[in-house]
């Protein structure tokens, strides 16, 4: 008597401990064709039904055309050049649903020759998360305004409010610095200031010199950064 054993198709691809909780991170703006991480999974069957083959599917609220993972390899690699962003709409984390199957490819020079049509696909969440860059610059509504002083101004007289926002996503990236650029016109550092977090620009005394519009100077331009 002699028993041929067919192996038949009846386990499915399992991922490998801990594949799906790494803390796989991705920086904004990443190069295509840079490396996230990879994913592994396992599959006890015999031969013709143990080939383990990857997908990624982004869920929705994440983009199409990210990231990418490689069929057989299991890396996965920045898709779309330049393409992740953290800034708008902000986004923390690239959510996809990522599926090993354990279907048999032809081109893989594995014939597929097995009788059993099973498949099984073992689906699995993935977390990416994004590193935010400092690729937003400050933007101002209002890049130039012309204001009034009363000559007879006192110091911590208010000038002008400033404002700008930042679109980039951390509070490093987006909080905004005003700083007068007083190289400019270093006559200034007599007469103003600004305050650096708020963007309130005040009269500020350091001299004897006061506001004077009868003087040489009956107007200032004052010239600012934002950083
Ligand atoms: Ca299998
Ligand atoms: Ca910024
Ligand atoms: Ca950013």
């Amino acid at each position: 008597l002699a028993i041929n054993i067919i192996d038949m198709n009846d386990n499915p691809p399992v991922w490998a401990a801990g594949q799906l909780r790494q803390a796989l991170r991705v920086r904004e703006g990443s190069p295509a064709g840079g490396i996230i991480g990879s994913l592994l999974a396992t599959d006890i069957d015999g031969p013709l039904y143990n080939k383990v083959r990857y997908s990624i599917h982004p869920k929705p609220g994440t983009k199409e055309g990210l990231v990418a993972i490689d069929p057989i390899l299991g890396q996965l690699t920045v898709l779309g050049d330049g393409e992740i962003d953290a800034d708008v709409p902000k986004t923390w984390t690239l959510e996809y649903t990522v599926i090993a199957s354990d279907r048999c490819v032809e081109d893989d020079g594995v014939a597929c020759t097995g009788t059993d049509p099973t498949v099984w696909n073992t689906e699995g969440d993935l977390s990416i998360d994004i590193i935010d860059t400092n690729n937003k610059n400050p933007e101002t509504a209002s890049p130039s305004i012309t204001v009034w002083v009363w000559e007879n101004a006192t110091h911590g007289d208010p000038v002008a409010q400033l404002s700008a926002t930042d679109l980039d996503r951390d509070e490093l990236y987006h909080t905004v610095r005003y700083q007068i650029l007083y190289s400019v016109n270093p006559m200034l550092l007599e007469l103003f200031a600004v305050d650096q977090d708020s963007g309130l620009i005040t009269v500020h005394y350091t001299t004897d010199t006061v506001l004077d519009r009868d003087g040489d100077y009956p107007e200032h331009t004052i010239f600012l950064n934002l950083r």
